[in-house]
């Protein structure tokens, strides 16, 4: 503020709430969670980590998980059951390493899993398999979804049709498809020009397939610009999702390098969104990852931090805490940087 700022114009530091919360399970590394109520039931689609001895690097290989479990409960704060495996890398004949942020969705009697993993070239795509129960065991298809790439699909349902949302920088690759086609090199737009955005399609019928090309989803500043490049407490990492409140889409997503979940809000589930604020500081450990899910009249915010590991990156847990949106729409930030 300037000294010539009377008080009433001076901004309003947004309200902070402090939270802490226990892992839903210890027995296992789990992260990325991708949370769906079905027939009343609470599912959790996370990632599963896993001590892989690999040094840190921006390519993200230590992350190198090998398989998925599905975690479920009646309600917040229920018993958290384990399903043990649901799809083991050994039973996806395309994939070759890094099984990273999975979702699911429902339709029609079959529960739907996505998920990405790097293909035998080394190059990510996502991949489809398929269950007549919710927590699997889900049978993959023979290959990736054709025209995928990137990391962290995100699959949101509204009036019937399915959108996936798509994409991570650094090692998620985004930044080597900025052409359309695969560029094995990193090659990032300059600090002024508009960010790397997330990609959205329509999915067909099936759910197997795109119904569309991707497109971008566009982020917007206040003034309605794309944000830029350079605007890392802002622009767009990985981990988008996707939600609904009071008729507005929010897009929620990690901004990466500087740790934050923020949220951006739109009037369709292809955007533009512009953006809003943060609704989770950065947790312990390097990644922040959420989802977003109502249960019984309340708001959660699902996400993981390295607490559990004593602050090892790749080895993390989820966790669940409550959120709020304010009269206004916009959503109460969350600061869960303790136990
Ligand atoms: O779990 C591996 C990767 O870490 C995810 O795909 C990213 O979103 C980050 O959480």
């Amino acid at each position: 503020a300037s000294e010539n700022q009377t008080e009433a114009e001076q901004p309003v530091a947004q309200e902070v709430v402090t939270v802490a919360n226990d892992p839903l399970v210890t027995h296992i590394y789990t992260a990325d969670p991708s949370a769906h109520v079905f027939n009343g039931r609470i599912y959790i689609y996370p990632s599963h980590d896993i001590e892989a001895g690999i040094p840190e690097k921006d390519d993200g290989s230590h992350f190198a998980m090998k398989d998925y479990h599905v975690l479920s409960m009646d309600s917040v704060g229920g018993e958290v059951k384990d399903h043990g495996v649901a799809l083991d890398i050994k039973d996806v004949p395309w994939a070759g390493r890094q099984m990273w942020a999975p979702d699911a969705a429902y339709k029609d009697g079959t529960y739907y899993f996505f998920f990405p993993a790097k293909d035998k070239q080394d190059v990510f795509r996502i991949g489809v398999a398929t269950s007549n129960s919710p927590t699997g065991p889900f049978k993959a298809e023979p290959e990736p979804i054709k025209g995928s790439y990137s990391i962290d699909p995100a699959v949101y349902e509204d009036n019937g049709e399915y959108y996936m949302y798509i994409g991570g920088i650094w090692g998620g690759q985004l930044q080597r498809w900025s052409t359309g086609t695969y560029n094995p090199n990193d090659e990032y737009p300059a600090d002024d020009a508009p960010a790397l955005m997330p990609k959205v399609a329509k999915l067909s019928p099936d759910m197997k397939s795109f119904a569309e090309e991707l497109r971008d989803v566009q982020i917007l500043d206040e003034n309605g610009k794309p944000l830029l490049a350079g605007d890392n407490e802002r622009r767009f990492f990985e981990a988008a999702w996707v939600h609904k409140y009071n008729g507005k889409y929010y897009f929620s997503y990690s901004t990466g390098d500087t740790h934050n979940i923020a949220y951006a809000t739109g009037d369709s589930p292809y955007g533009p969104f512009t953006y809003q604020g943060v609704i989770l500081k950065p947790v312990l450990g390097w990644t922040n990852h959420h989802s977003i899910a109502e249960h019984n009249g309340k708001w959660y915010l699902f996400y993981h931090d390295s607490s559990l590991s004593g602050g090892k990156t790749p080895l993390r847990s989820v966790k669940v805490t409550e959120l709020k949106h304010n009269p206004d729409g916009s959503i109460q930030t969350i600061d869960a940087m303790v136990k």
